[in-house]
């Protein structure tokens, strides 16, 4: 349900189950949750590459186990969250590596938030971030009521997801949702493209920026000049700083090596 590809210095990762839009079963967050922890314990993957097999980048959950036709028992979404979604969200949060999204068609419920937990959003111009969730009367999930405001602001998060109503990447672009949207054929490349050379930064220097960006909404200026102040001491001391020092003094391109 989840096919992983080994490429210049990143791993490319794309949910597999087309015919469905990729939307999640268990089985795809176990393969996607192994699949980001092999890019966590290699040293030579240095990025991550998101994306979806197919038309769609991912509809959310798989809403064919979800019948409650016939009076089943709805089952404790609380407990999907607690242990399918929610930890799939904090793994790319936490993961020390560049994670870019290229979302290639609709990304609804959880779908569109786990593109939105990614670092770098990119979608190709035909995309459409749905928050699906108030048409069969959920809230948004999967960080989304968290991302959302942060990203666009509370009035613009509580219309869509109150609404449901597609956003177009163009829109997502302009209001700050996504970093950017490209041709619908040019996307994968673009983004491959893109996250090669995010793989060939100073990653130990990108995992603290990510950390620190990510700490920033949830913490004083005063405290967070401290946390800046100790993650620059870190990357002082990282062999990509002295390369990017000397590389810029010998005018020519550092070789970053990530460590
Ligand atoms: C699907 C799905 C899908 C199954 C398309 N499931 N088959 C977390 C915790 C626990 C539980 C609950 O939820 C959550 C988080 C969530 O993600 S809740 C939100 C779940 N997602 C949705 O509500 C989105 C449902 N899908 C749609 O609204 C549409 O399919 C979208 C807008 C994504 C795409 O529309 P179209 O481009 O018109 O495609 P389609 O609707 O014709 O879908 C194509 C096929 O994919 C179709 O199957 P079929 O056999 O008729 O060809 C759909 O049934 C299937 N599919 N989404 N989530």
């Amino acid at each position: 349900t989840v096919l992983a590809e080994r490429q210049d210095g990143f791993l490319l990762i794309t949910l597999n189950r087309p015919d469905r839009l990729n939307a999640f079963n268990e089985t795809m967050h176990h393969e996607l949750r192994q699949c980001l922890s092999e890019a966590q314990s290699h040293d030579d993957i240095r990025a991550v590459l998101l994306t979806g097999a197919g038309r769609a980048f991912c509809a959310g959950q798989d809403l064919s186990d979800r019948d409650m036709r016939g009076g089943n028992e709805a089952p404790d979404l609380g407990h999907t969250l607690e242990t399918l979604y929610n930890p799939l969200v904090r793994q790319i949060r936490a993961l020390p590596k560049p994670v870019v999204c290229a979302v290639n068609g609709v990304a609804a419920g959880a779908g569109a938030n786990i593109a939105l937990a990614c670092d770098i959003v990119l979608a190709a111009h035909s995309a459409r971030f749905i928050q699906a969730f108030s048409k069969i009367g959920l809230v948004p999930d999967s960080g989304g009521t968290w991302f959302l405001p942060r990203l666009i602001g509370e009035a613009r998060a509580k219309a869509l997801a109150m609404t449901g109503e597609p956003l177009n990447a163009e829109t997502a672009v302009s209001w700050g949702l996504i970093w950017k949207a490209v041709p619908d054929m040019e996307l994968l490349k673009e983004a491959k493209t893109f996250t090669a050379q995010l793989a060939g930064g100073a990653t130990k220097g990108l995992a603290l920026t990510k950390q620190l960006i990510q700490d920033a909404s949830v913490q004083p200026l005063d405290r967070h000049l401290d946390a800046e102040r100790d993650a620059q001491r870190v990357a002082g001391k990282t062999a990509d700083y002295r390369e990017g020092v000397a590389a810029f003094l010998e005018k020519r391109h550092a070789r970053f090596s990530g460590s």
